[in-house]
């Protein structure tokens, strides 16, 4: 492993955190901005305080803007992730987060809780989430704030304001975190918009928080590597059958020509 790489994952093991500045070409911002530009024209802004009313998110990107694939495979952000979880993990979200003059500070939160399940920090890693800045993050423009250490805090330690720094970073730039580190966008107090997006990884057991394989049917995903495709679930949990569609492998309803595993799955005892 090369030594930027284990030195980064030894950032996000204590601070929680890691920026990696300019990884992503003017070229590819200049392409995805103009994908996206179709779904920001300042008709859908957030519906509460966490979406935020001065904001504007696109949702099942990989259905809207092909060029996004690029961000979420990317290697250098896939050598920490393939390191931080476990073979065949998922694509848990991702979206664009378009944040307007006037936006007030996200309530602060982390990405990987599990709803409905009493699972309690500190534990182990469920998620590994990256913003990638396609503005410079400034100190006013509604920088992601993160509290470094807080991955390892417990469930009930509340986050004060003080505790919290400001991702400071030049457009093309990413952040890559780990799911439990607790963080927020930023106050917009500036008079020009700031454009992230973030793409979000779980652990292959865990239900992903945007319904993936309904956001991106066959027909869509087809289009995509074998990587993707297996990020947004056309996969199984090796080396169980856990996720299978009918029995075989879900890749079948991409590629009906696929040849793995073919055999029938053996139910469990009744
Ligand atoms: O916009 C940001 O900087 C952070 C957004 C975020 O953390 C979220 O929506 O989960």
């Amino acid at each position: 492993m090369p030594n930027s790489t284990a030195s980064r994952l030894a950032e996000i093991e204590n601070d929680g955190y890691t920026i990696i500045e300019n990884v992503m070409s003017a070229e590819l911002m200049t392409r995805i901005r103009a994908e996206l530009e179709p779904y920001c024209q300042g008709e859908y802004l957030g519906r509460n305080n966490f979406e935020g009313t001065h904001t504007e998110r696109v949702y099942a990107l990989l259905a809207k803007a092909p060029s996004i694939a690029e961000i979420i495979e990317h290697p250098t952000t896939l050598a920490l992730i393939d390191q931080l979880l476990p073979k065949n993990f998922l694509l848990s979200a991702a979206l664009s987060i378009l944040v307007h003059p006037g936006e007030t500070p996200q309530p602060f939160h982390y990405d990987d809780g599990i709803a409905g399940l009493p699972v309690y920090k500190p534990r182990p890693r469920f998620g590994v989430s990256t913003i990638w800045a396609f503005d410079d993050f400034t100190a006013t423009n509604g920088a992601t704030e993160v509290i470094p250490g807080s991955h390892r805090w417990a469930e009930d330690r509340e986050p004060r304001e003080a505790e919290a720094i400001k991702v400071l970073m030049p457009a093309g730039s990413v952040v890559v975190f780990d799911g439990a580190l607790i963080h927020r966008g930023g106050a917009n107090t500036s008079n020009t918009d700031r454009l992230a997006i973030t793409p979000q990884y779980c652990n292959p057991g865990l239900r992903q928080i945007e319904n993936m394989v309904l956001s991106v049917p066959p027909s869509i995903a087809g289009h995509y590597s074998e990587r993707i495709q297996n990020m947004l679930g056309y996969n199984i949990i090796e080396p169980s059958f856990m996720g299978y569609v009918d029995g075989v492998h879900p890749r079948r309803l991409i590629d009906s020509s696929y040849q793995g595993r073919k055999y029938r799955p053996e139910l469990p005892p009744s």
